[in-house]
Formats: structure tokens, C-alpha cells, sequence
């Protein structure tokens, strides 16, 4: 018999097209060696051209996934995705205190506020934004915003390396343990600047800038192989050294289609090396 694998849950919405979303995280826990769970929070129409609609699941379904999840099988760490609206949003921070997920806790929680699609399609309502901020944010051992959601939670219209400083300080006093600001959408930069902040300590996480336009899901596969190496008990800064390792691996690896990021996972390589 094999041992048990390490156990990560992602709090995600759907993705048909398969590329982000729910579909990436769990593809992503595969990939790490973690077993994942799933709880839904809404339901996308969505290929690659874009979201066409969604439905959400109602917030008491959304608690009761996550419940018996974590009171049968257990969580080592959680994640959440696409959490659609206000009233989901304090449902997941309501069963996480009660299940032990988040700070207080004892499974690490990592928050990827996520607002919108790589097409600028909204996945988060307008009056969720102050229940991410005061209700999620306060539990979270990490919070992972790119610069567009940055711009959206504190209104710092990150343009340089010096205001990605001050966008993790304003980010960092909403109450996570830990800040990862992510640079991708900083252009001009010829490299990759993520930067890491724990209230005390800023480390800048610098890798190479990978031209491509296949990145759909790239931010939730980077949250995901985090969560899955802070369901193996690492601390987050060598999470978050090890999920820019993985998703640099997982955007050169991606499929065009516009579906996102591609497997990163040697049952996949070792195919690949025989065909
Ligand atoms: O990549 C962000 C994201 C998360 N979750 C769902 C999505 C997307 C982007 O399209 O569709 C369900």
C-alpha cells in the first residue's frame, strides 16, 4: 500500500475550457504529489476566447464542501480561486475558523484574490472586494494579488519595483501573515520581480520573463503549487520558491490554445521522451 500524500483544497470556480481555475489547481496538486480536494464556489461558460456566463453555488453548499472535507480527510493547506460574491466569501471565512484553516489554524491558508480573467472578464462582484479585504485577508497566511488586483484592493497603480514596496506594505496591513506581490504584469521589466513581504523582511524572487501568451491559469497554478508545498509542512518562502520554479516549467510548457498553463508532472515527460 502507498503512503498517504500530503492533502490541498482549493476553494475555486469552474473553468470549462479547462485552462484555469479549479481544473489548473487540481492539475497543479497532481503534479506536486499532493492529493486535492475540491470545494465549488460557481460554475464558468467559458473557451478560449472568453467567460460567457457563470452560476454560483450557494455559499451554505460552498461551507459544507469544505466541512466534510476537512473533518474526514483533513487539509494540510488550503487555497482559494474565484470566490463570485460577498455572501460566499463569508461563508468560506466563517467554516475555515470553524475547520482550522487559515491563521489561528492549523492548516496554512493562501488567499489568490481573484477578480477578473486574463480577458478582463469579471469574476468577482463589485461588493465583494471589502469582504475579501476584511474578512479573508485577516485569516490568510498568504495573499498573492497580481498588479491589476493590487490596483483593485488598495488602489496603488503599481508602475515601478519602489511601488510594488509600498503596494505590499498597504497590502501587508490588511492583516496577512504574508505578502506575495507578483510583477508579471510590470512589462517593461525585463525580468520577473516577484516580491515577498512578512510585515518585516522584503525579498525580491527574480526570474526570467518568459514571452509567451499562453498564461491563462498561470496565476492559480502558481498559488496552487504553493499551497501543495505548504501542505508538505515547508515554510513560505521556500513554497514560493518552489511554485515560481514550477510555473516557469508549467508556462514553457503550455498547450497554444489559449487553455493555459501546460502539466509539469514526469509521468508526462517520461511519455513525451518515448513518443
Ligand atoms: O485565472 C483566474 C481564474 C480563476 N478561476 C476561474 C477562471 C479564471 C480565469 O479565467 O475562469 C474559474
Amino acid at each position: 500500500m502507498s503512503a498517504t500524500p500530503p492533502v490541498a483544497l482549493t476553494i475555486a470556480g469552474s473553468d470549462s475550457g479547462g485552462g484555469a481555475g479549479l481544473q489548473a489547481d487540481l492539475r497543479t496538486f497532481t503534479a506536486c504529489g499532493v492529493h486535492g480536494c475540491v470545494a465549488v464556489t460557481a460554475v464558468t461558460v467559458q473557451n478560449s476566447v472568453g467567460v460567457s456566463g457563470f452560476v454560483e453555488i450557494s455559499p451554505s453548499v460552498v461551507a459544507d464542501q469544505i466541512r466534510v472535507v476537512a473533518t474526514d480527510i483533513g487539509v494540510g493547506a488550503a487555497k482559494t480561486g474565484m470566490l463570485a460574491s460577498a455572501p460566499i466569501i463569508s461563508a468560506v471565512a466563517a467554516v475555515c475558523d470553524e475547520v482550522g484553516i487559515g491563521r489561528g489554524g492549523s492548516a496554512p491558508f493562501v488567499v489568490d484574490p481573484v477578480a477578473a480573467s486574463m480577458h478582463g472578464d469579471q469574476l468577482l462582484a463589485d461588493d465583494a472586494l471589502d469582504a475579501l479585504r476584511n474578512e479573508l485577508f485577516g485569516r490568510a497566511t498568504l495573499v498573492t494579488p497580481n498588479l491589476d488586483e493590487v490596483r483593485l484592493l488598495v488602489g496603488i497603480d503599481v508602475r515601478c519595483r519602489e511601488q510594488q514596496y509600498e503596494a505590499a506594505k498597504a497590502l501587508h496591513a490588511l492583516g496577512p501573515a504574508w505578502v506575495l506581490v507578483k510583477g508579471g504584469h510590470l512589462r517593461d521589466d525585463p525580468e520577473c520581480v516577484d516580491l515577498l513581504y512578512d510585515g518585516a523582511e522584503f525579498t525580491e524572487l527574480t526570474g526570467p520573463r518568459i514571452d509567451t501568451p499562453h498564461t491563462h491559469g498561470g496565476g492559480d497554478a502558481l498559488a496552487s503549487a504553493i499551497t501543495s508545498e505548504l501542505a508538505r509542512g515547508a515554510p513560505v518562502p521556500e513554497a514560493v520558491r518552489f511554485g515560481k520554479r514550477y510555473i516557469e516549467q508549467a508556462v514553457e510548457n503550455a498547450y497554444p490554445l489559449g487553455a493555459g498553463t501546460g502539466p509539469v508532472s514526469p509521468f508526462w515527460r517520461l511519455r513525451d521522451e518515448r513518443v
